[in-house]
């Protein structure tokens, strides 16, 4: 399958945040805990220049908690401090807010021997669509002002937001690289909701979940849809398929499976979280070796 993205308001969304940039103090990288890897977008550093950036794991939630705990780690390896979030409870959140502020620490001790009281962070939210910038904002301002949704490419203006006399935030569409190198950051960004449905063939992108989740997290696989490992011979993206929607009673006629019905159970049923809490990328050697590139 060949996922190609080219939204209409990709270019929109690179001057947005050039001509923003300027009046912004530290940059919020939003990423899904879920997908530590494919949720960076690999033009962040050259479209944020050097501007101070803390990256915060939302929806994590929904991760494996000791996945998560490893790319913390790896992050903290390249100097960089990660925060873990979860945009609807809103932990963590005060910790990204105290963060925000050390690391403007000299600014507003420079303002302060000038005589001025309140020196305001100045903050900008990104990320790719649907990662949860929205409901972020929504939290973290304490009253709902962000428009959320469950679709990605819902918001598409841009708002200035005061939170109080600390920090100030802007909310931003979603950036989104236009066109995937690799088919496999595709299909992570398919599989979380990053990328619409209705432009991709679902049936594929579940069967190949399917297969990852029988690889990565096989106990949770099995025990969600009640199937005997041993029924299982050689796990195949389409024999996973019909064996769940058989299993969920999704037959359209003559034994013949609904694979829509079925494939929509299970990207749906996957991203509410209620397969497990699930990490489909570890930062292993490849993951390594590409982000180190991704941070020069
Ligand atoms: N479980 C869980 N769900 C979350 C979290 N944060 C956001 N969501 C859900 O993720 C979906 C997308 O959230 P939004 O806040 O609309 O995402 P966005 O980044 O603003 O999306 P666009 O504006 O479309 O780019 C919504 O259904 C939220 O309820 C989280 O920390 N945990
Ligand atoms: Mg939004």
């Amino acid at each position: 399958m060949n996922i190609q993205w080219f939204p209409g308001h990709m270019a929109k969304t690179r001057r947005l945040i050039a001509e923003n940039l300027k009046l912004v103090d530290v940059i919020i990288e939003l990423l899904d805990a879920r997908i530590p890897f494919s949720s960076r977008n690999p033009e962040i550093n050259s479209l944020i220049n050097n501007k101070p950036r803390l990256v915060a794991f939302n929806k994590s939630d929904l991760a494996d908690d000791k996945v998560s705990g490893q790319w913390i780690q790896w992050y903290a390896n390249q100097g960089i401090k990660c925060i873990l979030i979860n945009s609807i409870t809103g932990k963590g959140l005060n910790e990204v807010k105290a963060r925000a502020r050390e690391m403007m620490s000299e600014k507003i001790e420079r303002e302060r021997a000038k005589g001025k009281i309140f020196t305001p962070v100045k903050t900008m939210v990104v990320g790719i669509p649907n990662v949860g910038k929205s409901s972020f904002i929504n939290k973290i301002v304490g009253r709902a002002t962000a428009v959320t949704g469950d679709r990605p490419g819902v918001t598409r203006g841009k708002q200035w937001i005061r939170i109080n006399q600390e920090i100030e935030l802007l909310d931003t569409p979603g950036i989104l690289w236009p066109k995937f190198e690799d088919q496999e950051v595709g299909l992570n960004l398919a599989f979380t909701g990053a990328i619409k449905d209705d432009i991709m063939d679902t049936s594929e992108v579940a069967m190949e979940l399917l297969y990852r989740l029988s690889l990565l997290y096989p106990k949770e696989l099995y025990t969600r849809f009640k199937l005997e490992p041993a029924s299982i011979k050689n796990p195949e993206p389409l024999e996973l398929l019909e064996t769940v929607g058989r299993k969920r009673g999704c037959i359209i006629s003559k034994g013949q499976i609904d694979y829509s019905r079925i494939s929509a159970i299970v990207l749906d049923e996957f991203r509410g979280g209620k397969i497990g809490r699930i990490t489909l990328e570890k930062p292993d050697e490849r993951d390594l070796k590409d982000s180190q590139e991704l941070f020069l």
